[in-house]
């Protein structure tokens, strides 16, 4: 990886990655269209969505009415599109891809697909297949993006401005990585990390580390991951990682490896570049390095989706107003709602069923509000007593958005 790239974060690395893979290799390109060109239905196009741009053919069958899209490689869920059931649906979930995908035809033959388990006393090649007959968990789990909330930062951060959609509540299904492990024989000694290699094609002229889609996490996040083969009941959509997904609860979206192929328990952290100097809390105009914190763990967070900015005018009255709030690491305890810009607080109810831990939970609090202009505004606390912070922590690549204030709204109540 060159010094210059070494310079932006990840997000922008890899798409530099990518360019210069679409300059350099038609063959690499030709068969990633060629699998594209077979997930869409060729017969029609997609329609636009609302903001504009239309879903792109491999995930034409997402609602377009739900989603924002940014590129073909980053779709966000509107804000007003988060319903009140606590599982976002497949057709709603935001999609993001550092590299353009694997072939569609590696969910041809899902059971066939095979993970390499390495650094456990036996290692050994394992398919989907096998791996089901080792066990089965079901999680419900906050998946969101590192950068969710990015949008917000005044730095402008290069990367893509998501807002509060880069995130969704799904249930994924499959073996506990524990399981495996312990079917392996048990890790090797000096394990530090649990890392996870994503199954993209790399171009075949390029340094492999500096697109490689290839995470580690402290080993002992494998104590309730999954891999898992099934997201919200049904075999998990290639485009969410099929046919098989590392599941790493509480960590931000980059963690849980799509298409995964290999599955190691190493000394050290990935020296491919979205680890070494991708996804690091640099402060802000300084580059990424593997001294500075890793984006792993999430934190307590919650924002208002309805009423929503982008809704109709609100009538005077009784307003339900509802959100999503979540712990991240931790299971999310309260959420409290302010109308006044955060000068006041009132705790709002939670409502459905509390999904577990990892899951996010629907809340409402029923206000009065007369005609006027409201900054409606929300604050989440976890379990272990730490509450959403009313600032962003600063950070050049603008990663782990949880201020309150930025994500706070102004309503019109008419
Ligand atoms: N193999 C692979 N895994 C991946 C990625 C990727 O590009 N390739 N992107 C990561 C990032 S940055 C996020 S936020 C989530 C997005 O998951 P989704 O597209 O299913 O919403 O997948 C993560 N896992
Ligand atoms: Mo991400």
């Amino acid at each position: 990886m060159s010094e210059k790239t070494a310079s932006v974060p990840a997000d922008q690395v890899i798409n530099l990655g990518r360019r210069r893979l679409m300059a350099g290799s038609a063959t690499v390109i030709a068969a990633s269209m060629t699998g594209l060109a077979k997930a869409a239905d060729t017969s029609s196009a997609p329609p636009p969505t609302s903001a504009g741009k239309p879903l792109p053919p491999y995930v034409a069958w997402k609602d377009p009415n739900a989603m924002i899209v940014h590129t073909g490689n980053t779709l966000e869920t509107k804000r007003a599109a988060f319903g009140t059931s606590i599982i976002t649906p497949a057709d709603q979930l935001y999609i993001r891809n550092n590299l353009p995908a694997p072939n569609v035809s590696i969910v041809a033959d899902r059971d066939a697909w095979e993970i390499s388990v390495e650094g456990v006393k036996n290692p050994r090649k394992l398919t989907v297949k096998e791996l089901k007959s080792m066990g089965l968990e079901t999680i419900a789990m906050v998946l969101q993006c590192s950068g969710n909330g990015r949008g917000y930062f005044p730095s402008k951060p290069s990367g893509t401005p998501w807002q509060v959609g880069a995130a969704g509540c799904v249930i994924w299904s499959g073996v506990p990585v524990r399981a495996v492990v312990e079917a392996l024989g048990g890790m090797v000694d000096g394990t530090a990390y649990m890392t996870g290699t994503g199954g993209e094609k790399l171009p075949e002229e390029i340094d492999p580390k500096s697109v490689i889609v290839e995470r580690s996490v402290p080993k002992g996040a494998m104590q309730d991951a999954l891999l898992a083969w099934e997201m919200n009941g049904a075999p998990i959509p290639h485009a969410h990682g099929g046919p098989l997904r590392l599941i790493v609860p509480g960590y931000t979206g980059v963690n849980s490896i799509k298409y995964i192929k290999r599955l190691a328990f190493t000394a050290e952290q990935s020296d491919a570049a979205i680890q070494r100097t991708g996804y690091r809390l640099s402060p802000p105009g300084q580059k990424g390095d593997p001294s500075q914190p890793s984006v792993w763990e999430m934190s307590a967070k919650s924002w208002i989706n309805s009423p929503a900015t982008d809704s109709a005018p609100v009538q005077a009255g009784l307003v339900q107003i509802k959100g999503v709030a979540f712990g991240g690491i931790n299971a999310v305890r309260g959420v409290e709602v302010s109308i006044d810009g955060g000068k006041t607080w009132q705790a709002a109810k939670f409502v459905g069923p509390d999904l577990g831990r990892y899951a996010w939970r629907q809340f409402v609090l029923p206000v009065k509000l007369a005609a006027g202009t409201y900054t409606v505004a929300c604050r989440a606390t976890d379990s272990k007593g730490n509450r959403q912070p009313e600032e962003r922590m600063e950070n050049a690549a603008g990663y782990n958005n949880n201020s309150w204030r930025d994500h706070a709204m102004q309503i019109t109540v008419v």
